[in-house]
């Protein structure tokens, strides 16, 4: 479970509804052209919080289906309804997912005993492995090395995606858990995370960028930093220009580019506006 993982995108079209054959290709693309070692599914870059269950379900039969074993595949099941979370656990689990992934539950300012209990509720239902999904910026919801230590005491946690700038943190756990997985989350950092020993990253720029990243990833390993930073240079270069022109939608369009029917992002996102489709076509024609 080591590596790089896609946080996939997902083809939507114009009307929201999943494009099994545009997912199909952005599916190929990562393993074919990317080249990356697993993929993380219904993540926030696939738009997981913008679905419906059944939307969710289809997403993940139709990657374990065009995947079979290629890549390794962790399910992101979190939800805020906690019997959706655990049936998509279980479903995930059935079809063959490697791990699961939950993000920690956001919006209602849970204490941490609530946050505990919704993972090992989960956990109790399904015979599977659990990454927690760590995103503070976006949920709120900040854990401490004692909290982190709480949850790694289910033995059926394995690990953390750690989406957080916060490195010492980030070492801390690292020291104290050598057997647990850790991901990087944010990919503009994947080069200071990978010298702390992180186990592997999980982001979204790797569908349009993968081969760096495991370039990066590879040659901090082989403690060839001077080129790592070259690499990671080229990379934030990139992932300046995406986030200033709109995040998923510029992946989306970059994809395009290249031929992948990566189509659109759910509503409440909006569209690229015609400028900004010409820039993410000026990214993939400088980078990809
Ligand atoms: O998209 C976000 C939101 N973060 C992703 C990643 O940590 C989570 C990161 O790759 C993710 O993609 C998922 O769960 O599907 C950023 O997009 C990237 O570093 C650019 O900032 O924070």
């Amino acid at each position: 479970m080591n590596g790089i993982f896609t946080a996939l995108i997902c083809s939507f079209d114009e009307n929201g509804k999943v494009n099994e054959k545009g997912l199909r290709e952005i599916v190929r693309h990562n393993i074919d052209v990317q080249k990356v070692d697993g993929l993380y599914v219904n993540g926030s870059s696939g738009e997981n919080f913008l679905m419906s269950a059944d939307q969710k379900k289809k997403v993940f039969e139709i990657v374990k289906d065009e995947v079979k074993d290629e890549v390794k595949l962790i399910a992101q099941i979190g939800a805020l309804d906690i019997d959706e979370a655990v049936e998509l656990a279980q479903f995930a689990t059935d079809l063959g997912y490697n791990a699961l992934s939950a993000v920690t539950p956001f919006y209602y300012r849970f204490d941490f005993e609530e946050v505990k209990d919704y993972y090992n509720t989960i956990l109790e239902s399904v015979d599977n492995k659990m990454i927690i999904y760590s995103i503070p910026a976006l949920t709120g919801v900040s854990m401490d090395l004692e909290q982190f230590a709480e949850l790694f005491e289910n033995e059926k946690v394995i690990g953390v995606k750690f989406t957080a700038p916060d490195f010492f943190l980030l070492e801390r756990i690292r020291h104290a858990f050598p057997d647990k997985l850790i991901y990087s989350g944010f990919d503009e950092m994947l080069l200071s995370a990978a010298v702390l020993n992180v186990d592997g990253a999980i982001g979204s720029t790797f569908n349009v960028n993968g081969q760096r990243a495991k370039q990066i990833y590879t040659l901090a390993k082989e403690s060839r930093i001077d080129e790592a930073r070259e690499v990671q240079k080229v990379t934030n270069d990139l992932i300046a220009e995406i986030l200033a022109n709109g995040l998923y939608q510029t992946i989306k369009e970059i994809l395009k580019a290249q031929g992948v029917d990566a189509g659109y992002c759910r509503k409440p996102m909006k569209r690229l506006t015609e400028d900004k489709v010409e820039n993410a076509k000026a990214m993939a024609a400088k980078y990809c």
